[in-house]
């Protein structure tokens, strides 16, 4: 990581961190126990590796930083949401999260549950608040977007495969269709919820964004996959070792680490090939792509 991406890095996180301190409701706004539990999920954690998509991807776009901010929120908010659901006893049942307990262990499974409902809303409630892009019909894609990449075509279905898979043997096709819609569409929602905020790239070029978004989107998987079988629990900040544990499909249990390295560093190179035609303007994506590649939590 070059110094100069890790002061653009370190100053963008903490612009989403003011801007999300800003946006959740106060802890002393009724209800306050759902209020405190949203900002114990959101605030202080976490690599905002979403935002930071959003506003390399504005940035390419010539987009206003204030609209990508709101952009990024959104989609932070929904990620922050899947992961208090993803981590109830219904579903993953974690304990550790960011370096804390989870939502449910500190507030309990029903104020977890409306938590991760409350985050949604807000998420979209923002995206109509606020005048983000340059018409209301691209403002409209935006949150059509996220909805689809949040919904059972995307995060949710993503979710359900994942769950009907535990114990099962997946074939490769079947590992990446999960992915792609478990993790991959939030992030393709991130990088393009940051394109949209501007205006300057043509149909072509938003087309080339979105493959570069897919190829990133499934490339987090593979390395979270290796990450979850290499690293320790105290690293990750979650609970590591899990999915070997539950007996999951994963890139390292089919390909073993070594391929799925290879496999990540594949997704890299194409990714790669998608921004050729931006030239150095896709400078700040690149190098969120290998901080994404060569993450070590
Ligand atoms: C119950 C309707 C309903 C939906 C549930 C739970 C869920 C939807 C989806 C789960 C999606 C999920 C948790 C995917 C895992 C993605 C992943 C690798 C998360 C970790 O992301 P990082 O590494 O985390 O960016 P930080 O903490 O850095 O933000």
């Amino acid at each position: 990581m070059t110094a100069d991406f890790q002061d653009w890095a370190r100053s963008h996180q903490v612009r989403i961190e003011n801007s999300l301190q800003t946006l959740l409701p106060a802890a002393d706004i009724a209800p306050e126990r759902l209020h405190e539990a949203m900002r114990y999920t959101v605030l202080g954690g976490g690599k905002r590796v979403r935002p930071l998509l959003a506003f390399a991807a504005g940035e390419l776009n010539n987009a206003n930083e204030e609209r990508v901010t709101i952009a990024a929120v959104a989609v932070e908010l929904i990620h922050a949401y899947s992961l208090v659901h993803d981590d109830l006893p219904c579903m993953d049942d974690d304990v550790l999260r960011r370096g804390k307990p989870t939502c449910h262990v500190e507030y309990g499974e029903a104020i977890a549950l409306l938590t991760g409902d409350s985050l949604q809303s807000l998420a979209f409630q923002l995206l109509a608040e606020y005048s983000l892009a340059d018409t209301p019909k691209v403002q409209l894609e935006m949150i059509r977007r996220l909805a689809q990449a949040a919904g059972s075509r995307g995060m949710a279905g993503g979710q359900a495969v994942d769950l009907a898979s535990v114990g099962r043997a997946l074939s490769l096709p079947e590992l990446e269709f999960m992915h792609i819609h478990k993790t991959g569409a939030l992030i393709r929602a991130a990088v393009m919820l940051g394109a949209y905020c501007g205006s300057r790239l043509g149909e072509a070029r938003l087309a080339a964004l979105d493959h570069f978004a897919k190829c990133i989107g499934l490339a987090f998987q593979v390395v979270d996959d290796v990450l979850d079988a290499e690293a320790t629990t105290a690293t990750l900040g979650k609970t590591a070792g899990k999915d070997a544990e539950n007996n999951k499909p994963t890139y390292v249990s089919i390909l073993g680490s070594a391929r799925a390295r290879e496999l990540a560093e594949e997704l890299r190179r194409e990714a790669y090939a998608s921004l050729e035609m931006f030239e150095a303007a896709a400078g700040r994506l690149r190098q969120v792509t290998d901080f994404i590649i060569h993450r070590e939590f």
